[in-house]
């Protein structure tokens, strides 16, 4: 059993203004979004820049109390997380549980772009909150 990892897939970025923030990225990585979504049930509106085979997707929290609107309440605007794409989700979980690793997520669930996607603790990883994405096959 390995993590099965491939790439890294996102560095998700949390945001106060998510339209200065897509100006400003606009403006300085010189390329144009190539997507943006609302995530309903993960609390945030994000929109993704190209970066080679991997991206850079903004977050914008939809109310204080989501995770990224208590991110940016307790540390304010930066990096939140490093997104690595991997095979297959439920196999890298299975091999996290394995090693001990805390999850936040015990089981895989919908991410933006029908992506699949899971959520490892950042006290497992010591201190960087990981999100695992399998993408659509
Ligand atoms: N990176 C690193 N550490 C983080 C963190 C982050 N993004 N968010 C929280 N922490 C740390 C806190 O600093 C805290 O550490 P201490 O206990 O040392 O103070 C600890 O983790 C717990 O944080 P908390 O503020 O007490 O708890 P939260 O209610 O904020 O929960 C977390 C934290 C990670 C469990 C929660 O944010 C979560 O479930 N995240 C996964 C889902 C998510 O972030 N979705 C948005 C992204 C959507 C997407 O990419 O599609
Ligand atoms: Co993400």
């Amino acid at each position: 059993m390995t993590l099965g990892l491939l790439d890294i897939d996102h560095v998700g970025i949390a945001v106060q203004d998510l339209e200065a923030a897509v100006d400003l990225y606009r403006r300085t990585l010189g390329v144009e979004p190539v997507h943006r979504e609302r995530v309903e049930d993960q609390g945030v509106e994000e929109v993704l820049f190209p970066a080679g085979t991997s991206s850079i997707q903004l977050l914008g929290a939809l109310g204080p109390t989501t995770p990224v609107g208590l991110f940016l309440a307790k540390r304010g605007p930066g990096v939140h997380h490093v997104a690595y794409r991997v095979v297959d989700v439920e196999a890298a979980l299975e091999h996290l549980r394995a090693e001990g690793v805390r999850l936040i997520d015990e089981t895989p669930r919908r991410g933006s772009r029908n992506t699949t996607i899971a959520f490892v603790h950042p006290k497992g990883t010591g201190g960087v909150l990981v999100e695992l994405v399998q993408r659509p096959s």
